[in-house]
């Protein structure tokens, strides 16, 4: 993906005409858009395949199975136009391994510690082996919370030059400037643009956050 204005959009408006109408007025503000099941359930894989006209794409179906179904997903989603997909690795390394072989070079994030209050109940406890497994099975970076900024920068010391992706800014209460202060290389933001009346001034606010703290 670009690392122009490391905002990430999560496209997870399940309107599917408004969902477009938002990606195309905020495109110049990100460096990708993520796409999850609400949207692909709404719209079909076809929504990957016209959305990465206007930005990569990155498919958060956090695939958590025995590594032939996880291959199979990701082969789906890189075949629609995805520049990248992210995997859970409580499943073990060799369904990550599955995912990053799939990928022939091209994107994979691991999950690491959760970015809602859940997350501290099983995903933090076992965050340092989930960055480990990501970094043994030469994924491209993790996902870690911009709701706990510190724990950010603790998988970043686990982890050496990968990427962070950091979901939770805005409505869950994260900051940008928090986030990427403490380590991360880019924001992810959802119902912070997507919701707004304005996403394209929303966008440009995010942008400008993450050009400022940096
Ligand atoms: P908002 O809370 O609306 O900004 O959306 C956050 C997006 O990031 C959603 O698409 C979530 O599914 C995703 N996400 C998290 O919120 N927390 C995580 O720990 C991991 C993710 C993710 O993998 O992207």
């Amino acid at each position: 993906m670009r690392k122009q204005t490391r905002l990430i959009l999560a496209l997870d408006e399940t309107d599917v005409a408004r969902a477009m109408a938002v990606a195309e007025a905020a495109a110049d503000q990100l460096d990708a858009i993520k796409v999850n099941w609400p949207l692909v359930l709404a719209g079909g894989p076809k929504v990957i395949t016209y959305l990465a006209e206007l930005a990569p794409v990155v498919c958060d179906f956090k695939v958590a199975d025995i590594p032939n179904t996880n291959r199979l997903i990701a082969e789906s989603a890189f075949h629609h136009g995805a520049s990248g997909n992210n995997v859970h690795a409580i499943t073990g390394r060799d369904s990550v391994q599955a995912v990053v072989e799939e990928a022939k070079g091209k994107e994979v994030f691991v999950v690491t510690e959760m970015s809602h209050p859940g997350g501290k109940e099983f995903t933090a406890p076992a965050a340092d082996q989930l960055a480990r497994v990501a970094v043994e099975a030469g994924a491209t970076g993790v996902i870690a919370p911009a709701t706990r900024p510190e724990r950010i920068a603790h998988i970043r010391s686990l982890i050496g030059g990968r990427l962070i992706l950091s979901p939770g800014v805005g409505a869950q209460g994260g900051s940008a400037a928090d986030a990427l202060r403490n380590g991360a290389d880019y924001i992810i933001v959802g119902r912070g643009i997507y919701g707004d009346r304005d996403p394209r001034a929303a966008a440009i606010r995010y942008a400008r956050q993450a050009r400022e703290a940096l």
